[in-house]
């Protein structure tokens, strides 16, 4: 019918692979707009997963909608992060190897609610024993605990992760999810004492001040009201719309129960956030000579109490500096900005370690004591890019861990894609793209990097401060492209930064840092857990090379093949800043699409090859299917591979001859040879079996 919109017109094109107008950037965008209008908020880039932030409740995250996903192939059904999900598990079934799921995209851009939408789909819908039932529930139940205690409103994110998570989830042989582990790291401590203007401090405070019992909160010495709190009110946002601290904290508890805390871990854990509350509401005064004093110390007692602390020990820790002279120790009275750094400091502590412990409880928990074989799928799950109005360390690290992440998708995708095509000698139009190494250098570099000239004030203690930390970066970095200060820049820039701040050039924008208290964090233990990210994301890097080495000398059903080709990618896209209901800003998701390299993504992936054989195993699975390679093929591999494609009918734009290997453009392609394949092994039964002994 002439003016009908056809669906396609409609919904868009599902995988932008097969969008067959010139892949510009304003296509892409029009697709992607196209298909959010109609809450189609998936779109694929091949096996990679894209996904736009509706902010709206959609129903496709039911039991129905999983159970319609499961184990049916992936191009099949309209996109969906079950679909992921459910290929990623099938083919570690197939193969009986590890897989990983790395989620990315900026604060707000919906990470942690694609990585809950994957655990559900993996702890409702694969098969399971009635014994590990429970496992599956501490899966599940341990996203709310975590989330209370690692997550806040921010500006960018009313639940925003203040910690990076990297959970495996373990399967045995039959496929039923036995356990978990999970690892957190970076958590943002310095919330707990601190937060910007319209932000929150982590969400357990509020639910415990605002849902605990009578009975708990006069045991814990607290009041039901969050206005109390010195650490909750500093900024007097304790109510947010979006947030129903009561009902968060009946889920806390209840889930609690599940992950195995009995009455005392509850009453312990508790014990200590009270704690951090009523230390926030010790109060210094100044003596006669500027010293610190504790006027009045109920909350102290309070503190004291909860953690068990000899009250006269916790005073002097407070207000008074302990030297250590050769024999004996003299204490140095603080003023009352040391105090109350001191005990900020404490409070911080605690609550880390708290969260520590509690990431080991949870653990402990999902843990799987069989022995049995397993194989894992990793879920990875951090805090997104982001840029305030005043950004400090926190930002610094967090915008970090961000580009080691850009820089592994690069390494994964972009660069060992295209390096595969130019060692195999395949004619290749390499496709030009943004390599963050050189971001990542500049903060890591041995030596050179801000790390390090960091570091190394942090070594002259009396010595160094911010400021000679910001000198150095300045003779260091000077001429550095990604690096700019108000010295350093121009007039016109130089209007823009203050003398403290300096400017990094990140992969996904201008971020301006203030360089105060950049010394005084990083002598924290925060600083330990960076260096541990970037292991563990180097680590991830390493598992998937080594797997697919394996993979290589094995021979494996066809589909499996093509799907572990490489690492499962969501990439998430905020829709609007305002965080509204299906509002596509075309400027903001257009700056993502960019900065997140997907047309880059999207060009290797046209130009490219599906599927990719070393000649041997390619002729070894085939040759039955052509009379001049059965049953054997006496000359050079590579020449009866050739001939064996001819007799198909391979077209010469469906495939070419690397060095070592065949690449095939196409699933289809070997789709229909496989379907061959298929059919001549039956006729050719006996024989066969003979030389496919163990397929
Ligand atoms: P993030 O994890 O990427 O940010 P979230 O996953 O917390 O972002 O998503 C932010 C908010 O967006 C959620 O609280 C939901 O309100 C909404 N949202 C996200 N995904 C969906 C979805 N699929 N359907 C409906 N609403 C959604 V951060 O942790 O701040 O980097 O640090
Ligand atoms: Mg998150």
């Amino acid at each position: 019918m002439e003016g009908a919109l056809t669906a396609r017109d409609r919904v868009g094109i599902q995988d932008f692979v097969l969008l067959d107008t010139h892949t510009s950037e304003t296509a892409f965008l029009g697709n992607l707009k196209k298909r959010f209008s109609e809450d189609l908020i998936y779109t694929y880039i091949g096996t990679l997963l894209v996904s736009v932030n509706p902010y709206k409740e959609l129903d496709i995250y039911s039991k129905k909608q999983m159970d319609i996903y499961m184990g049916v192939n992936f191009f099949e059904l309209p996109p969906h992060i079950y679909a992921l999900a459910d290929n990623a598990y099938h083919t570690m079934m197939a193969e009986a190897n590890n897989h990983f799921i790395l989620i990315s995209g900026e604060s707000g851009a919906g990470k942690t609610e694609a990585s809950k939408k994957i655990l559900q789909y993996y702890a409702v819908s694969c098969p399971s024993t009635t014994l590990l039932d429970s496992v599956r529930d501490r899966m599940l139940v341990s996203n709310p605990v975590l989330e209370a205690f690692g997550n806040a409103k921010t500006l960018k994110n009313d639940n925003s992760s203040r910690f990076g998570k990297y959970m495996d989830i373990q399967f045995d042989i039959q496929g039923d999810a036995v356990g978990g582990h999970i690892l957190s790291y970076l958590l943002e401590k310095s919330r707990v004492v601190h937060q910007n203007h319209g932000e929150r401090n982590f969400h357990i405070f509020y639910q415990l001040v605002e849902g605990g019992e009578e009975d708990l909160l006069h045991q814990l010495g607290l009041e039901s009201n969050c206005q109390h709190y010195s650490y909750l009110v500093q900024d007097e946002c304790a109510n947010v719309t979006s947030i129903n601290d009561k009902n968060d904290w009946k889920t806390v508890r209840n889930a609690l129960s599940v992950i195995d805390f009995d009455e005392s871990d509850i009453q312990h854990l508790f014990g200590i956030i009270a704690s951090v509350l009523h230390l926030g509401n010790v109060q210094f005064e100044a003596d006669s000579k500027g010293y610190a004093t504790l006027n009045k110390n109920t909350e102290l007692r309070w503190v004291s109490t909860l953690l068990g602390i000899n009250v006269q020990v916790l005073q002097e820790g407070l207000t008074y500096r302990k030297i250590e002279a050769k024999t004996d120790e003299v204490l140095s009275p603080f003023t009352v900005d040391h105090a109350i750094y001191a005990r900020n400091a404490l409070a911080k502590a605690i609550y880390g370690r708290t969260f520590t412990w509690l990431v080991n409880k949870i653990n402990d928990s999902m843990e799987n004591k069989e022995p049995s074989r397993k194989t894992v799928i990793g879920l990875l799950d951090i805090y997104g890019f982001e840029v305030f109005y005043v950004n400090s360390f926190e930002q610094f690290c967090i915008n970090y861990c961000n580009e080691k992440l850009q820089q592994l998708f690069i390494q994964l995708t972009l660069k060992s894609e295209q390096e595969e095509y130019e060692a195999e000698g395949i004619g290749w139009e390499p496709v030009q793209f943004f390599n963050n190494k050189i971001i990542c250098d500049l903060v890591e570099e041995k030596h050179r990097g801000i790390i390090s000239v960091l570091d190394e004030e942090c070594l002259r203690p009396g010595e160094a401060t911010d400021f000679t930390f910001l000198e150095k970066l300045e003779e260091k970095m000077g001429s550095h492209p990604h690096f700019i200060t108000h010295k350093l820049s121009d007039k016109k820039i130089r209007k823009t930064l203050d003398r403290g701040d300096f400017r990094l050039l990140h992969y996904a924008g201008e971020v301006t840092y203030g360089v105060v208290g950049f010394i005084d964090k990083n002598n924290d233990m925060l600083y330990r857990n960076i260096k541990y990210v970037s292991l563990l994301l180097w680590s991830i890097i390493h598992v998937y090379l080594t797997d697919k080495l394996q993979f290589k000398s094995s021979l494996l059903g066809l589909t499996d093949i093509l799907m572990s080709k490489e690492p499962w990618y969501v990439r998430c896209l905020k829709s609007n800043e305002s965080k509204q209901p299906g509002r596509f800003d075309d400027v903001l998701v257009r700056h993502q699409v960019k900065y997140l390299g997907l047309m880059e993504h999207l060009r290797v992936r046209r130009a490219g090859f599906a599927y990719r054989r070393r000649y041997e195993l390619f002729l070894q699975r085939y040759k039955p299917l052509c009379p001049a390679t059965w049953p054997h093929w006496r000359g050079v591999a590579a020449e009866g591979v050739e001939v064996l494609v001819q007799h198909l009918g391979y077209l010469p734009d469906e495939y070419k001859m690397g060095r070592t290997k065949i690449f095939i453009r196409h699933p289809r392609t070997l789709f229909a040879t496989e379907d061959a394949f298929e059919v001549c092994k039956h006729k050719l039964a006996s024989r066969i079996q003979a030389q496919y002994k163990g397929y």
